[in-house]
């Protein structure tokens, strides 16, 4: 049966968000990590989280495959370092290195091997019906998003962290994960403790004014 929901007064409304983008403006992408674990339960209502995220036609265009065996995490850490290792070596343009020069990223991926867990998201491009017919899906690319935001914000709100992490090219993402050729990996997703030591690079966000127009 269609319901309700519940009504919230527009100065409580405005008062919530003020809240919540204190705590949403306290995130940081973190990338020295501390190798405590992290339970499985966590990571299971950590994707359903994600999968309340809205979709086009309500197709939930996702998949979350949480990696948590070490031989697995290790194998997938190999394939992840020789392809950006092609990365920084070969395809990088000068123009791209400079832009992370701030970051200081290189080719070794140690978060995969050291996270308890690496959550690789997929978006199904299509579904098959029972007589093995296509069942379009729409906005995908959208949809994921979406759901992923919704992730990264509950670990943050849980004390947790992640990186989001896009291998180029992917598509070897889906062997190592037995996802069908259905699925495109989207993003890989470690999740775990911030190291007590980490430090982040001093960055600035956009301002209101720069990143709003009010009509
Ligand atoms: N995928 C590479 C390079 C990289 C690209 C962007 I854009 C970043 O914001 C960070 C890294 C890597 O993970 O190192």
């Amino acid at each position: 049966m269609p319901y309700h929901l519940p009504y919230v007064p527009p100065e409580e409304a405005t008062h919530r968000l003020a809240e919540e983008y204190q705590i949403t403006n306290s995130r940081r992408t973190v990338r020295h990590f501390s190798d405590q674990a992290v339970p499985k339960e966590a990571i299971e209502w950590a994707i359903r989280i994600a999968g309340t995220a809205p979709s086009g036609a309500h197709r939930q265009p996702w998949r979350f495959v949480a990696i948590g065996d070490p031989e697995k995490k290790r194998q997938l850490r190999e394939r992840v370092e020789e392809e950006e290792r092609k990365f920084y070596d070969e395809r990088i343009t000068e123009e791209w290195a400079d832009a992370l020069r701030l970051l200081g990223t290189d080719f070794v991926k140690e978060h995969i091997t050291t996270a308890p867990w690496v959550i690789v998201v997929f978006r199904e491009d299509y579904g098959v019906a029972e007589d093995g017919s296509k069942i379009k899906n729409y906005y995908m690319t959208e949809s994921v998003g979406i759901a992923v935001g919704f992730l990264i914000q509950a670990l943050h709100r849980a004390g947790l962290t992640t990186l989001t992490h896009t291998p180029a090219p992917m598509s070897f993402l889906r062997e190592i994960c037995n996802r069908p050729v259905t699925e495109k990996p989207f993003v890989l997703m470690p999740v775990v403790y911030p190291h007590p030591e980490a430090q982040v690079p001093d960055l600035q966000r956009k301002t209101l004014e720069e990143i709003a127009t009010f009509l």
